[in-house]
């Protein structure tokens, strides 16, 4: 499977250009990556397939420089056509193993799951890590349901890939996850809504315990 330590998982920048000139965005994104991000996912909900290409394209660019693994959300071709290191997939996207087949064995693959049963099903099927939540209620654009601590911690145990939590995670609420055992933190606002989207990241970081 995809080649990630569970490290790398610490700070997860999911990324949100909503209202953002391309300029601001990507200097958020550059800036977030020097103030500790650890793996980056770019999701564009809004996006032609053109424009999420070109986006694609230049935050590889800078991803790259840093050594940072891009995940992209949902669309495989588009991680296929930049050869981003990795997907990310909802419950309503690209089954994980068909996606495992179109892409290897070497990309990482990241799933959203907020059951047990689901968490098992998607490890089964050769995900690399899983994303769980919404912890806390969220302004970003999703369709989600809140997910409590408890189930993250049960998913947490009942499978052996790394499990990140997300939704309305911020340097202020954090604390509820202390003693669960996730490889990190998913955020969306925290991070690109900051206007120093550097210092941000780095208080954020330096607060996760996992
Ligand atoms: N999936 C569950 S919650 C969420 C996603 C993509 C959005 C998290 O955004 P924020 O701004 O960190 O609450
Ligand atoms: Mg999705």
């Amino acid at each position: 499977m995809g080649n990630l330590d569970r490290a790398r998982l610490k700070l997860y920048l999911v990324t949100d250009s909503t209202g953002m000139t391309q300029d601001l965005f990507l200097s958020r994104v550059e800036a977030a990556i020097r103030g500790g991000v650890t793996i980056l996912q770019l999701r564009e909900k809004d996006k032609t397939t053109r424009e999420y290409l070109e986006l694609a394209i230049k935050v590889h660019e800078i991803t790259k420089k840093y050594n940072v693994p891009l995940i992209i959300d949902d669309r495989i071709d588009v991680a296929m056509a930049i050869d981003a290191e990795g997907v990310h997939l909802g419950q309503s996207d690209m089954p994980v193993d068909i996606a495992r087949k179109l892409l290897g064995k070497e990309k990482i693959i990241g799933a959203t799951t907020k059951t047990v049963l689901k968490a098992l099903e998607a490890e089964r099927n050769g995900a690399d890590y899983l994303g769980v939540g919404a912890i806390y209620p969220t302004t970003t654009k999703v369709k989600t349901v809140l997910t409590s601590v408890d189930t993250l911690r049960e998913i947490c145990e009942a499978v052996s890939l790394p499990v990140n939590a997300i939704g309305g995670l911020n340097k202020d609420n954090i604390d509820i996850l202390q003693g669960v055992p996730i490889s990190g933190i998913c955020v969306v606002s925290a991070i690109m809504k900051a206007d120093d989207s550097e210092a941000a990241a780095k208080e954020l970081f330096q607060r996760i315990l996992a």
